[in-house]
């Protein structure tokens, strides 16, 4: 009560008071009541043009001319004065606004003089340094050569990673004119499979797990990998061992959207006893009317997979197609591919060509993919006379 008597003394002793005080409480009022939190944007009546944010309400000084207090901050705009600032001036990364004109990127015969750009990607279980040595002697340029791999998260894989991390680092440690244009190497995210032997990898029944979980390892290392200025994609799997040194300048001077090599293998024929060769992957072929007549009898979920004598189409593979008195550039068409060794245009998978994990027309990876290109008017072919060679295997 003294209080109150002594405030009121005071307000007849200084009538400035008796005005400012109900200003007092009406802001008061104000701020309790009406105000609403706008830094919450959309909440509150400002709209959001004129939000600002947390770095633009930031308040720290930095010294212009030393660079030891010199923070960048998000603004490209710079304000000076001789002494103090608060925005330094940015620096820009190099790349980081990026135009390209993909009406111009091209994908021609003579890609080598035309500089573009291929991207080899390898779904890679194991390592070979039979694989890596074939890589290395490739007589594309490698400044135009970028490399991606992805890396199943299981026992063979990290295995597989150590020795690629440390060729990889010999290469591009060394002369800054061997190295290759950029490598990505990727975990995989998805579900992989452990090192199976040749015998139960191949067992029809874990075909449809087996490649649904391949073709979901192939989109992610191909979404991560593509880039704008890339004009070809090489599939080239971690077992081929040997191909020719001329082999992206070959297969690209066929100009075509999705071109298959004839994978190989050599081994020794001990009947004859003499080093051979036989056809290795199947996975290369032109539809058959039988192939046609199952598909149409299947249930919508169920899949062909080449190959198996369980699932007879008669379809012409490429790899019974072989004759080495024929030209080496002969071409053959195709409905199928596998992932051996195939060379596919950027723009195919850029228009959304893929590797379907799902039965796709009853297909699934790159036998899926081959179709899907298709259904997109891209033709696909084969070079059943140019021999790419995988790796043999014991088991
Ligand atoms: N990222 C990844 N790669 C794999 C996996 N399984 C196999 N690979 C790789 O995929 C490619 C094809 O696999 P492979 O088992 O050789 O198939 P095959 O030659 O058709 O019997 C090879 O480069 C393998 O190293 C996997 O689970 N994840
Ligand atoms: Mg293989």
């Amino acid at each position: 009560m003294g209080s109150l008597s002594l405030i009121t003394y005071r307000i007849k002793k200084n009538p400035i008071l008796t005005l400012l005080l109900p200003l007092i409480a009406l802001c008061s009022i104000y701020f309790v009541v009406f105000r609403t939190d706008d830094s919450i944007i959309g909440i509150g009546s400002l709209p959001i043009s004129g939000h600002k944010w947390a770095h633009e309400v930031e308040n720290t000084w930095y010294f212009p001319y030393t660079s030891r207090f010199k923070m960048p901050r998000y603004s490209y705009k710079t304000q000076h004065n001789w002494l103090f600032n608060d925005r330094v001036e940015d620096i820009i990364p190099e790349g980081h606004i990026a135009h390209y004109d993909l009406n111009k990127l091209r994908s021609t015969s003579d890609a080598a003089v035309d500089k573009e750009r291929v991207l080899i990607l390898t779904p890679l279980q194991s390592f070979d340094q039979r694989y890596w040595n074939n890589i290395l002697q490739l007589s594309y340029p490698r400044e135009l050569i970028e490399l991606g791999f992805i890396i199943p998260r299981t026992k063979t894989g990290e295995e597989a990673l150590k020795q690629l991390e440390i060729a990889i680092k010999n290469v591009q440690s060394d002369k800054k004119n061997q190295r290759f244009a950029k490598v990505t190497i990727l975990k995989q995210d998805s579900q992989s499979f452990d090192k199976l032997q040749e015998k139960e990898r191949h067992a029809l029944n874990v075909q449809k797990d087996r490649r649904a979980a391949m073709a979901l390892a192939r989109n992610e290392l191909l979404f991560s990998t593509i880039g704008p200025h890339t004009s070809w994609v090489l599939w080239l799997d971690a077992d081929i061992i040997e191909t020719p040194i001329t082999l992206i300048q070959d297969m690209t001077a066929h100009d075509k959207p999705v071109l298959a090599a004839n994978v190989y293998q050599r081994y020794y024929d001990e009947d004859n006893k003499e080093n051979a060769i036989r056809p290795y992957d199947f996975n290369n072929w032109q539809e058959s009317d039988t192939g046609r007549e199952i598909a149409a009898g299947m249930q919508p979920d169920e899949i062909i997979v080449e190959g198996y004598a369980e699932i007879a189409t008669y379809r012409p593979l490429m790899a019974h197609y072989y004759n080495k008195n024929n030209p080496i550039g002969e071409e053959m068409m195709l409905d199928g591919v596998g992932g051996g060794c195939t060379l596919v245009k950027a723009e195919v998978h850029r228009d959304g060509a893929m590797f379907p994990s799902f039965p796709f027309y009853h297909l699934i990876e790159t036998e899926g993919f081959a179709k899907m290109a298709k259904r997109l008017n891209y033709e696909v072919y084969g070079l059943p006379n140019y021999l790419v060679y995988h790796k043999e295997e014991f088991n």
